[in-house]
């Protein structure tokens, strides 16, 4: 079994502890960082279909959270690199209501390799906080809001709602995560919105330098 197969077996075991040094030795034998990754992404969707069938349960879905997030510590830093530029300040969260996080960290990271300070709120976050955070930092350039259930996309719609009603200005809002579309981003009044972090970061990128 080749390295990364082996990494995705035991992520969607949820075997944290054996993870990260699985993500070691994928990156001793020279594959990428990038191909390890996505390969992980892949597995937290096997989690979920497996989730969604009932061949495993919250419990099991929230170990292999776990572990991914073990895993992506051992990358981060091939990942993000040093940044020179300075696009500014980027509140992210997730919606209220939400407590997952690994989309928005991934998001995170790859903001701030490309040169945004993060303030990063955590899961959870309700409108208002959102709202405060902007205020209660300097040069707020972005906001981005990530959401992965169905059930809180109207928290999201709010956020928007809140962040442009507020009369603060001098920022975009980006949003995404699994549930929303480029069609939900622009119905809720959103300056953008990207379907992974890779593509989140060059749309933050393009809203910033416009
Ligand atoms: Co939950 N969960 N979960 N879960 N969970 C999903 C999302 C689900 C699809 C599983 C399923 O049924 N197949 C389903 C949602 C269905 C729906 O609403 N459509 C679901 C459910 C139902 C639930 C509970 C309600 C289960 C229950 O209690 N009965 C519950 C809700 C709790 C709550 O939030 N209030 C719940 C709980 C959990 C855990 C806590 C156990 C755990 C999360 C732990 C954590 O995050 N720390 C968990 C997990 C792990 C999952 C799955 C298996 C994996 C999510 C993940 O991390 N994916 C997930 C199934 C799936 O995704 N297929 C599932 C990997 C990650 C890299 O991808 O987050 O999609 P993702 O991020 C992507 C993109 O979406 C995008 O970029 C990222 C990659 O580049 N992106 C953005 C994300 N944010 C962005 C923001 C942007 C732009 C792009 O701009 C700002």
């Amino acid at each position: 079994m080749s390295k990364i197969a082996e990494v995705k077996t035991k992520l969607e075991a949820g075997k944290a502890k054996l993870v990260p040094g699985l993500v070691q030795e994928a990156l001793d034998e020279g594959n990428a960082a990038t191909d390890i990754l996505q390969a992980m992404i892949d597995s937290m969707g096997v989690v979920g279909e497996k989730f969604s069938n009932g061949e495993i349960f919250v419990p099991e879905m929230l170990m292999a959270a776990k572990a991914m997030s073990k895993g992506v510590d051992v990358i981060k830093p091939l990942l993000t690199g040093e940044s020179t530029s300075s696009l500014g300040t980027c509140v992210i969260g997730t919606v209220e209501g939400d407590l997952h996080d690994i989309g928005k960290n991934l998001v995170s990271m790859m903001l701030e390799s490309v040169g945004f300070k993060m303030v990063d709120l955590g899961v959870d976050i309700s409108a208002e906080k959102f709202v405060n955070a902007v205020k209660e930092n300097e040069n707020v350039t972005l906001v981005a809001c990530s959401g992965l259930l169905t059930t809180t996309m109207p928290k999201m719609r709010e956020t928007v709602k809140m962040l442009k009603d507020s009369g603060l200005k001098g920022f975009n809002v980006i949003v995404g995560g699994a549930p929303v579309t480029p069609e939900y981003a622009a119905e809720i009044g959103a300056d953008g919105f990207a379907s992974d972090a890779g593509g989140a970061a060059a749309k933050a990128r393009e809203l910033v330098n416009a």
